[in-house]
């Protein structure tokens, strides 16, 4: 199951490993990598998320290498109230696809640049899913990663004043010329 972390520095540290942890520590958002090579492509996913007052896990759990513990995750996950799943992944990324066939929740990919294709291979596998099973698919990298953040915050602003506030907080500081 994913544990529950709320700023970068924790989740940094811990962030390979699978933790038991209790439903109530399972996440708002859990964060699924194909491959602990995965992981510097998601750094400027922490602060956003904490900022959006978001709780995140992030595990690493392929679809090809690792199905049964990918299945266990996002069982748990639902059971504990998990809203959002973004999944990242490079090369023939499906990852994210297999994540939208396990779960009803909204499901956000984020192609990640590996191999020779630089990211092109990951982002058609994971945007041309078929009919009915949808990837809300982002840009390619850091950038897609950090969408990916303010994308999930904006899906639950939709039914959270809290994160709604924070988000607008943040356009608001984009206009100002932030980051
Ligand atoms: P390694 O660095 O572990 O060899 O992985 C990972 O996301 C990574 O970018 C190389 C790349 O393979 C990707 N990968 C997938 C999946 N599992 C691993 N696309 C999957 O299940 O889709």
């Amino acid at each position: 199951m994913a544990e529950q972390k709320t700023t970068a520095k924790n989740t940094k540290a811990k962030n390979t490993k699978a933790k038991k942890t209790t439903v109530k520590q399972v996440p708002r958002v859990i964060i699924l990598l194909g491959s602990k090579s995965d992981l510097p492509v998601i750094e400027g996913m922490y602060p956003l998320l904490d900022r959006f007052g978001l709780s995140y896990g992030v595990e690493v759990a392929s679809a090809h290498r690792q199905p049964e513990k990918l299945k266990r995750i996002i069982k748990a996950g639902e059971k504990g109230g998990t809203e959002v799943f973004i999944a990242c992944a490079g090369m023939a990324a499906h990852l994210p696809g297999v994540v939208a066939s396990m779960t009803a929740k909204p499901v956000i990919g984020v192609p990640v640049a590996a191999g020779p294709m630089q990211g092109f291979d990951a982002l058609l596998s994971i945007v041309q899913m078929p009919p009915g099973v949808p990837v809300a698919t982002v840009a390619v990298g850091s950038a897609g990663a950090r969408n990916a953040a303010c994308l999930a915050a904006r899906m639950l602003a939709l039914k959270d004043s809290k994160v709604a506030e924070a988000v607008e907080k943040y356009r608001k500081e984009l206009a100002r010329g932030g980051k």
